[in-house]
């Protein structure tokens, strides 16, 4: 069912608990951990704990959680102290786009220069 755990969905296992990960924010309806392979000094990961496989499907079932993940992002970039040197937000959408875990994920990243357009 929309929105469900599910048993082979890496980002499921974090929030249940079962795969660990580097918390560094919580609500009722998201997560954010540090993400495994970091491409910046800053790289946290923010996810709803609802299951959508990608940042539209989340947006379309559920807007109030689809803010709450920007809402948390914005929160990253200020306790990591980003928000005077700038950062990105980014949802990879689709395997072309490089997504590779298919839950819906922000990507906040910061704390070198980012150049534009991205790769
Ligand atoms: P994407 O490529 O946009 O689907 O991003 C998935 C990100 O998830 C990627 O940057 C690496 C990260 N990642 C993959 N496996 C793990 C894991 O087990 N733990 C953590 N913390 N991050 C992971």
């Amino acid at each position: 069912m929309a929105g469900e755990p599910q048993a082979d969905c890496l980002f499921c296992k974090i929030v249940s608990g079962e795969v660990p990960a580097t918390v560094v924010r919580e609500t009722d309806t998201t997560v954010a951990f540090r993400d495994i392979n970091p491409q910046a000094p800053t790289h946290v990961l923010v996810i709803p704990k609802v299951h959508y496989s990608d940042a539209a499907s989340l947006a379309a079932a559920e807007p109030q959680i689809t803010a709450d993940v920007l809402r948390e992002a914005g929160g990253v970039a200020a306790d990591e102290k980003l928000d005077e040197t700038g950062y990105r937000v980014v949802f990879n959408t689709g395997s072309g786009a490089g997504q590779t875990v298919f839950h819906a994920h922000a990507h906040v990243l910061g704390g070198r220069g980012l150049n534009w357009p991205p790769g």
